[in-house]
């Protein structure tokens, strides 16, 4: 299986470029749903340890249905599938400039979640122009053991979010453990509670918000991944998410870009304009580096060829 491996401002993406199972044809939507239902061991063997790491999100390139499309791309974690992957389509557009199949440049991908577009600016430069996201609930209220009552909104940026801010913990690296274990209580207490999309997505992310430190940053955050890990990167649908909240609140501008930091210090600059139904579009942009090219090995007798279980 032909990978390679990218990490955008600290977060990894391993796009798949062969290999991988037949999910045959029709709208991408339903092929992610083929290889969520059929073929998680496929998504596990991948990025479990020992071949993958816990924060790795995978990228299966696919053949797009609309021609107007240069690839489709489903994002997913070991356990579950990713509407969209901010981090992810950056880490895919320097890949394929590293792969020489596209140069400096706007394309257009297609993702389960819909049509995005990633504009390659360098080598290592890549907005991504996201799918419509919305808040679609404000200031809702959750029981949470050991927390008590949270408040937060509900938000989609091509993955659910349930928004926090201020945040109830410190926003500090020596915090994450503390952060990681609360934001998966909220998480599965708004699950419990039936918080989520309109049609009873539940919310698959936590984020946090604060002030940050720092000159000319916006805010920091930290964001809970579905899997449970953290993303190291502001999470680019998770920056969406925001930018809707920011966007109902009449806090943002169109086009006015603000700068937006994880909980390890990476940035991504983001900015929005009204969307055609109601929402906004989001403009991402970040750095993305390949780091490695590889092929993955599958021997029968490997006990640990679908990765690590516990
Ligand atoms: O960048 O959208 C993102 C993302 C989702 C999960 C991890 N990163």
């Amino acid at each position: 299986m032909h990978v390679i491996d990218s990490h955008t401002v600290g977060e990894p993406t391993r796009v798949i470029l062969d290999g991988g199972p037949d999910l045959g044809d029709g709208p991408l939507a339903e092929r992610a749903r083929r290889l969520q239902d059929d073929h998680l061991d496929f998504c596990r063997s991948v990025l479990r340890e020992p071949r993958g790491q816990p924060a790795m999100v995978g990228a299966l390139v696919v053949p797009p249905t609309d021609p107007d499309c240069i690839a489709g791309v489903i994002f997913f974690e070991a356990d579950m599938l990713l509407g969209m992957c901010g981090h992810g389509a950056m880490g895919l557009g320097v890949t394929l400039a590293h792969l020489g199949r596209i140069s400096l440049g706007n394309y257009a991908i297609e993702t389960p979640a819909g049509i995005i577009d990633v504009t390659l600016h360098d080598t290592n430069t890549v907005t991504v122009t996201n799918v419509e996201s919305r808040r679609v609930r404000k200031g809702v209220s959750v029981d949470v053991e050991g927390l008590g009552s949270v408040k937060g909104d509900v938000a989609y940026g091509g993955n659910w979010f349930f928004i926090i801010e201020p945040s109830p913990i410190p926003l500090e690296t020596r915090n994450i453990g503390w952060l990681a274990s609360a934001a998966a209580a909220i998480r599965a207490s708004a699950i419990a509670a039936g918080i989520g999309g309109e049609d009873g997505q539940p919310v698959d992310h936590v984020i946090f918000h604060d002030r940050s430190d720092r000159h000319n940053i916006h805010s920091r955050s930290f964001v809970l991944c579905p899997d449970d890990t953290y993303d190291r990167s502001p999470c680019g649908t998770g920056c969406s998410a925001r930018l809707a909240c920011l966007w109902a609140d009449g806090r943002i501008a169109p086009d006015e870009e603000i700068t937006l930091e994880s909980i390890i210090g990476s940035t991504y600059r983001a900015s929005c304009r009204p969307g055609p139904s109601g929402g906004i579009v989001p403009k991402i942009t970040g750095k993305a580096w390949v780091m490695a090219e590889s092929q993955l090995l599958f021997h029968e007798d490997d006990p640990y060829r679908r990765g690590i279980s516990l």
